[in-house]
């Protein structure tokens, strides 16, 4: 039992004082969404809530819905939608953003989720966890706000986190003033503050990225981790290790507790598409958490918090962690556009560019 230490709901109300109380309220909510969560993640095949969601339904994201997505987000719609803080809702499970019923008081501010990312792991006990972003609705009017209510740069987000559901359950938030983590301590129920102001490390010898999408990647993706691969031999010199988790919330989470760089970067795998995950409920928070420790999220071309959203559900190359290594391939992907990604040559082997026939 944690007695005297501080729990969420005690930093989230000294956090908010002085007129943002309505938000520390909300984030009490959705931290009580979250446990909801854990629970029904916690009992995995015991959860009857395996498989698909049994209807064949496919969510907006083109992707078979699972019973456990369904479940999570309904978690975080009925513990959310009473509270009287929030204009509207928007979900990675939901095509349109959800309207508060109307037995409930409306307020200013906007959540938006991913119930259950990496729910694919579910099936196969693997750390998933849900990840939230709140941000204020700028329109005037108390009606049912729009999508375009949500479409704002992550610069503008009032809060981020995400829970991980791991050998522990974790929440990780930022409020705009550092990263912090909490553990939940399952004795009593209450999320307690065990790593406050969270530090990405600056450098870092270790890389997660889907390797099985390397002949889709754009050349200065294949020449970084080419590098990263040629270790000692090659022009970084030190050897790097690799992780890939499928879960981005894990990937994250490794990388705030001992830096790394996560990369699920544009590839032409899908032309149409100019990435896998999502700008609004994935990349903004995780890109809002990551800063707040110090490092950097980017697309490889720009700051991912600086990105206007053109559509709800819409999708961004993601680069993230240590900021040595995300300005490093920032780098590469200017001398690629500009024409100039030189030949990386070894101190022991000169090899011509893998990637550019006439760089010189
Ligand atoms: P799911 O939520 O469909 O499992 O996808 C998880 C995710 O959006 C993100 O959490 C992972 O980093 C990424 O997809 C894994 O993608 P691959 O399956 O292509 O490796």
């Amino acid at each position: 039992m944690q007695f005297g230490r501080t729990t969420f709901s005690k930093f989230v109300i000294e956090h908010t004082r002085g007129g943002h109380s309505e938000l520390g309220a909300l984030l009490i909510d959705v931290s009580a969404a979250v446990k909801g969560i854990a629970a029904l993640v916690g009992k995995g095949a015991l959860s009857g809530w395996t498989g698909t969601s049994g209807a064949g339904e496919v969510n907006v994201q083109g992707e078979v819905q699972k019973a456990i997505d369904v479940a999570s987000n309904e978690a975080i719609l009925r513990h959310c939608e009473w509270g009287g803080q929030l204009a509207g809702m928007a979900s990675e499970e939901m095509d349109e953003p959800y309207r508060i019923p109307d037995q409930y008081p409306r307020g200013r501010y906007l959540l938006v989720f991913d119930p259950l990312d990496g729910s694919s792991n579910s099936d196969v006990n693997v750390s998933v966890g849900t990840i939230f972003s709140i941000l204020k609705r700028e329109t005037a009017g108390d009606g049912d706000p729009s999508a375009a209510d949500f479409l704002q740069p992550g610069d503008r987000q009032l809060a981020a986190g995400y829970a991980i559901y791991g050998p522990a359950t974790m929440l990780v938030l930022s409020l705009g003033s550092g990263t912090h983590g909490f553990t939940l301590d399952r004795e009593n129920g209450n999320f307690i503050l065990t790593h406050p102001d969270i530090r990405v490390p600056e450098e870092t010898r270790e890389f997660a990225i889907n390797t099985s999408n390397e002949r889709f990647w754009e050349p200065p993706v294949q020449r970084y981790v080419a590098e990263c691969k040629a270790g000692k031999s090659g022009v970084r010199g030190v050897d790097f290790n690799m992780r890939w988790i499928a879960s981005m919330v894990a990937e994250v989470h490794r990388i705030l507790m001992r830096g790394g760089i996560f990369m699920y970067p544009k590839d032409n795998k899908d032309p149409a598409k100019p990435g896998r995950l999502r700008l609004l409920y994935e990349a903004n928070p995780m890109a809002m958490l990551i800063e707040q420790a110090g490092g950097a999220a980017s697309t490889g071309r720009r700051r991912i918090l600086a990105v206007e959203p053109g559509e709800l559900h819409q999708r961004v190359p993601v680069i993230l962690g240590s900021r040595q290594e995300v300005e490093r391939l920032e780098r590469y992907h200017g001398e690629y556009d500009a024409g100039t990604d030189r030949a990386f040559t070894s101190p022991l082997f000169s090899e011509r560019s893998l990637f550019r026939a006439d760089a010189s």
